[in-house]
C-alpha cells in the first residue's frame, strides 16, 4: 500500500476563467468557470486538485463557499492529524462528514496526484487503469436559435467528436431534437435535461423515443431515483443518471430499482477517483454502461477525468472535450487536443501529467488562502 508520511502544506485558490462561449442549461447560464483549486504538499511532493463546485447551488447544493468551508474546517484538520496513512484511510475518516462529495473529491484528487508523483508513475497506473487513447464527447448548451445549434453540431462533427450531447429544457425539446435528427441522421446523439421534467411530462419524454437517442440524461428531479424507475419502464431510450448518483449506494439503488441503464460518473461529484472506480466496477459487474461526465473543469480537473477513463467500465464516450472549446487560456500545460480520429491522449508524465502555469494562476486568481 502506498502511504503518505504527513501533510506539509495546503493552499486554496479560486480562479475565474472566461468561457469561450456561455454555457446554458435548464438550470443556469454560465459565462465563466470559477474553480476552487487545492495545492497540497506532502512528503515534499506537490499535488493539485480541482473542486467541481461553482459559485451557485443550481446543479447541486454544494458551492465554492460550502466546499471551502468543509475543506478548511473539517477535511484538512482530519488530514493534518494523520501520520503514515493511505488515501483510503483518509477517505474512511472523511466518512463522518455527511455528503459534500465535491469538497472531498478535491482533497482526494490532490492526494492522488501527489501520491502518483511520489512513486513517479502516471495517475492511471496508480488507479490500475490501462493506458489508451480516450474517446471524446461534447456537451452543447442551449443555443439562441436552431441555426446556431446546427452550426455547433456541424463544427463538432468536423472535429470528429465521438458523440454529441445537447441540452434540453421544457418547451425547448421535441422540435429541436427533431430538427437536429433530421439534419444529422446518423450522429451519436443524446440529450441532457438536468432535471427539468416530472412524470407529468411523460407524453413529452415518450416522444423522444422517436429519435434514436443514445440516452436521456437526468430527466427528473436531481434527487430522485424511484420515479426514474417508473419512467424507464415507459421508455425505450435508456435513461442515464447524473445528478441523482452521489455515491455507490445511490448507484446500487438505481440499478436495483431499474432507474437507468447508464450512469454518468463524474469523479468530482462522487467523492473522487477511488469512489468513482468503485462505482465503475459495480456497474461493470451489473452490465450498466458508464461514461465520464464533466463540469467545465479547467485542465486540472479534465486531466483527472482523462486518467479515470482508462478503467474498463468507461465504455461510452464522455463529456471530455478539447481545451479550446472551453477556454482561450487554461491554467495548465498541455492543453487537451483532439487527434484526427477524435481521440485524446492521456497526459504524459507522473501524476496527472499537466503542469500549472503559475503566471496564469496569478492572473486569473480571485481568491487565495493558505490553510496550513
Ligand atoms: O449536466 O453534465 C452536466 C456542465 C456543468 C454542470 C453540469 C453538466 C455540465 C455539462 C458539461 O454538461 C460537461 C463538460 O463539458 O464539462
Ligand atoms: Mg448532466
Amino acid at each position: 500500500m502506498k502511504r503518505i508520511k504527513q501533510i506539509d502544506s495546503v493552499e486554496m485558490f479560486i480562479v475565474r476563467l472566461p468561457l469561450v462561449s456561455s454555457f446554458e442549461t435548464s438550470f443556469s447560464v454560465q459565462t465563466h468557470r470559477e474553480a476552487l483549486l487545492l495545492k497540497i504538499v506532502s512528503d515534499d511532493v506537490c499535488g493539485w486538485g480541482e473542486c467541481v463546485t461553482s459559485p451557485d447551488p443550481y446543479y447541486c447544493y454544494e458551492t465554492n463557499a460550502t466546499a471551502s468551508h468543509i475543506i478548511q474546517d473539517f477535511l484538512i484538520p482530519i488530514l493534518a492529524a494523520m501520520n503514515d496513512f493511505t488515501i483510503e484511510a483518509a477517505l474512511q475518516n472523511f466518512e463522518q462528514i455527511r455528503g459534500h462529495h465535491m469538497a472531498k473529491a478535491a482533497v482526494e484528487n490532490a492526494l492522488c496526484d501527489m501520491m502518483a508523483q511520489k512513486y513517479n508513475i502516471p495517475l492511471f497506473e496508480l488507479m490500475g487503469g490501462t493506458p489508451k487513447n480516450i474517446m471524446s464527447g461534447i456537451s452543447i448548451g442551449i443555443q439562441k436559435n436552431i441555426d446556431d445549434l446546427l452550426e455547433s453540431i456541424q463544427n463538432a462533427c468536423d472535429k470528429k467528436y465521438h458523440r454529441i450531447k445537447i441540452k434540453i429544457k421544457k418547451g425547448n425539446d421535441i422540435e429541436i431534437v427533431k430538427m437536429v435528427r433530421s439534419t444529422f441522421p446518423s450522429i451519436k446523439l443524446m440529450v441532457d435535461a438536468n432535471s427539468d421534467y416530472t412524470l407529468e411530462d411523460m407524453h413529452i419524454l415518450k416522444k423522444l423515443d422517436e429519435f434514436n437517442l443514445m440516452m436521456i440524461e437526468q430527466p427528473l428531479n436531481y434527487n430522485d431515483i424511484y420515479f426514474h424507475a417508473l419512467l424507464q419502464k415507459q421508455l425505450v431510450t435508456p435513461i442515464c443518471l447524473d445528478e441523482s448518483i452521489k455515491n455507490l449506494n445511490d448507484a446500487k439503488t438505481a440499478v436495483e430499482l431499474g432507474s437507468c441503464k447508464i450512469i454518468n460518473i463524474k469523479q468530482g461529484r462522487v467523492g473522487g477517483m477511488i469512489k468513482a472506480k468503485d462505482i465503475q466496477a459495480y456497474c461493470l459487474n451489473n452490465t450498466i454502461k458508464t461514461w465520464s461526465g464533466g463540469m467545465l473543469e479547467t485542465g486540472i480537473g479534465r486531466a483527472f477525468n482523462l486518467h479515470l477513463q482508462t478503467l474498463p467500465g468507461f465504455v461510452l464516450p464522455g463529456d471530455t472535450s478539447e481545451t479550446s472549446r472551453y477556454f482561450a487560456e487554461d491554467i495548465v500545460d498541455k492543453p487537451v487536443i483532439l487527434q484526427a480520429d477524435g481521440f485524446i491522449e492521456i497526459p504524459k508524465g507522473a501524476g496527472i501529467g499537466v503542469k500549472v502555469i503559475s503566471k496564469r494562476l496569478d492572473r486569473f486568481k480571485v481568491f487565495y488562502q493558505k490553510i496550513i
